[in-house]
């Protein structure tokens, strides 16, 4: 079973909900604090980015939360928290997976740091206008009741959490999408599933 390193914060934190369903998998649990152990050689050598969270699972090193969501989607597979290999709902859970990682951090990182996004530089940009961004997210969210469908998976579990967490920091609005789903997600997780017809 994987060791994992987290922050030594709430379970409201960034990576909380997504850890409140990692603990499914998780056998040891090595908590950090900001400027500490985090910054020790030693946990250097795991991430060297000084950065939480991370797994080691045999000798296997995974870093980066989304990363580390679906490696474990894939080695434990009796979760089904991943769509077959060869299920076309492949491409919606990479897609969604990739868009957290990527244009969602940064769009809220954006908003968090009054980042200028402007006519001149949207176009090189990632997250486009962080109005495109969420727009996008809550168009991915609105069909449910999961964002590959029918099926509850680690990509549900990733974007419930950045949608909480940026909530929290007002860095999000909280459209009735995005609220269901973190209530949807906190169920799951819970093990009672709940499947919500979004508004
Ligand atoms: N892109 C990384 C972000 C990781 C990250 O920013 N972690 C913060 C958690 S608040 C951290 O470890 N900060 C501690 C530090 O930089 O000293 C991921 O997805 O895992």
């Amino acid at each position: 079973m994987p060791a994992a390193y987290k922050l030594n914060r709430t379970e409201n934190d960034l990576f909380g909900l997504v850890w409140f369903g990692l603990v499914w998998f998780v056998y040891e649990l090595e908590l950090m604090n900001f400027g500490g152990k985090i910054k020790s050689p030693a946990y250097l050598a795991i991430n060297p980015m000084g950065k939480v969270p991370a797994i080691k699972h045999g000798d296997t090193v995974v870093t980066e939360v989304v990363a580390i969501c679906a490696y474990l989607a894939d080695q434990f597979p009796e979760h089904k928290l991943a769509p077959a290999l060869d299920s076309v709902l492949r491409g919606s859970y990479y897609r969604w997976l990739f868009f957290a990682a990527g244009p969602l951090e940064m769009a809220m990182t954006a908003e968090a740091y009054n980042w200028d996004i402007n006519g001149k530089n949207v176009q090189s940009v990632g997250c486009g206008y962080i109005s495109d961004t969420v727009n996008t997210l809550e168009m991915a969210l609105k069909n449910g009741p999961y964002v590959c469908g029918e099926q509850f998976t680690a990509a549900d579990l990733v974007l419930s959490s950045y949608i909480g967490w940026e909530i929290a920091q007002k860095n999000l609005e909280a459209r009735p999408v995005f609220n269901c789903v973190m209530l949807v997600s906190s169920s799951v997780n819970l093990r009672c599933r709940l499947p919500c017809a979004a508004p």
